[in-house]
């Protein structure tokens, strides 16, 4: 049983850890509660490649105060828009994108939501900071734990802890 929520931040455009900390302290403030953080890391572009090194992280948040999944999505996108998103090219750049990778068990698709995130399992600057925090969940579509998810993805993108300066 998966108690808690994962979300995936992500910047490549302008002060990138500037950005994920003003993210951090956005969901807190709509009321989501963020309990741990992992190490912010450096990552190469993937699926669109001709775009600005990424730093990724992700942010675990207590289940049980919960909104419902779509209530969730609705405050990610304001804390993007606030945070200036704009949407000019898909996969391209931004100065902050928020992803529900899952939400308890629960599993979701309708047309403004996936849930647990589609691509998870095929990117790993999400899978090395979830895999920091959660080595052992069980994905809830896939039934494998993430660090196995990670020892098999064929991404073999470049993820590494981020040093500031
Ligand atoms: N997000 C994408 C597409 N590609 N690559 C990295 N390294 N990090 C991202 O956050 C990212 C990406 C679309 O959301
Ligand atoms: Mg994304
Ligand atoms: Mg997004």
């Amino acid at each position: 049983m998966i108690q808690n929520a994962y979300v995936g931040l992500g910047s490549n455009l302008g002060d990138r850890a500037g950005y994920l900390l003003l993210a951090v302290r956005g969901m807190l403030d709509a009321g989501l509660d963020v309990i741990r953080l992992s190490s912010i890391y450096e990552t190469e572009p993937v699926e669109y490649e001709n775009q600005p090194v990424f730093l990724n992280m992700v942010a675990e948040l207590r289940g049980s105060t919960l909104p419902s999944p779509e209530q969730m999505l609705a405050r990610l996108l304001r804390i993007e828009y606030r945070l200036g998103r704009t949407r000019d090219i898909h996969m391209g750049p931004r100065t902050i994108d928020l992803d529900l990778l899952i939400f308890k068990d629960q599993q979701l698709e309708s047309e403004f939501l996936t849930v647990p995130h589609p691509r998870i399992a095929l990117r790993r600057f999400v899978l090395v900071p979830l895999n920091e925090l959660v080595p052992s969940l069980l994905h809830p579509v896939l039934r494998k734990p993430i660090s196995e998810l990670l020892t098999q993805t064929k991404d073999r993108s470049t993820v590494r802890r981020w040093a500031a300066g």
